[in-house]
C-alpha cells in the first residue's frame, strides 16, 4: 500500500504538499469536523453479477463526500478508490495475496450486512475508480466511476 501511496503523490505533481497530508493524484482523506455531502453506495450480488449501486458518482473539484457503504451481500466485499490504474496493478496484487485486508482512508472492507464509510475530499479533476478488489469481484462487475468537475 505505500508504494502505491508514493506513486499516487508522483503523479499530483512537483509542488503538491500531497506527502504530508495524504494527498494522492484523486484526492486527499477527508476531515470528519467538515461537512460532507452524503453518498450512499450498495454492494450487491445477484445472479452471478456484482455491482455497486450507483456506479458511477459526480463530485464537484474540492467536494469533500461521506461515502456510506452497505454490503447487501452474502459476500465479504471492498470499496477501494483510487485512480484506474492503481486499481488495476492492485487487483493484480490482490490475486496473488487474496487475504489482503483494507482499512486505508481510501479503502475499506466490509463483512455481509454491515455498514462502514469513507470520507474523502476530491481536490482534483478527473476520472478515478472505485472497485472491489476481491479476486474475480470487478471482473463480475464490482467497479464504478467518479468524475470529478
Ligand atoms: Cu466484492
Amino acid at each position: 500500500m505505500a508504494l502505491l501511496l508514493s506513486t499516487g503523490a508522483v503523479l499530483a505533481g512537483p509542488g503538491a504538499a500531497g506527502h504530508h497530508d495524504g494527498e494522492v493524484a484523486y484526492g486527499k482523506p477527508g476531515d470528519p469536523k467538515k461537512p460532507a455531502r452524503l453518498v450512499q453506495v450498495t454492494m450487491s450480488e445477484k445472479d452471478g453479477k456484482m455491482a455497486f449501486i450507483p456506479d458511477r458518482i459526480e463530485v464537484r473539484r474540492g467536494e469533500q463526500i461521506k461515502l456510506t457503504m452497505r454490503n447487501n451481500g452474502e459476500l465479504d466485499h471492498e470499496l477501494v478508490l483510487a485512480t484506474l490504474e492503481e486499481n488495476l496493478k492492485h487487483a493484480i496484487e490482490m490475486q496473488k495475496n487474496p487475504d489482503m485486508e483494507h482499512d486505508d482512508p481510501n479503502a475499506k472492507r466490509l463483512m455481509p450486512k454491515k455498514t462502514g464509510e469513507i470520507v474523502w475530499q476530491f481536490t482534483k479533476a478527473g476520472e478515478f475508480d472505485f472497485s472491489c478488489l476481491i479476486p474475480g469481484h470487478r471482473e463480475a462487475g464490482m467497479t464504478g466511476k467518479i468524475i470529478v468537475k
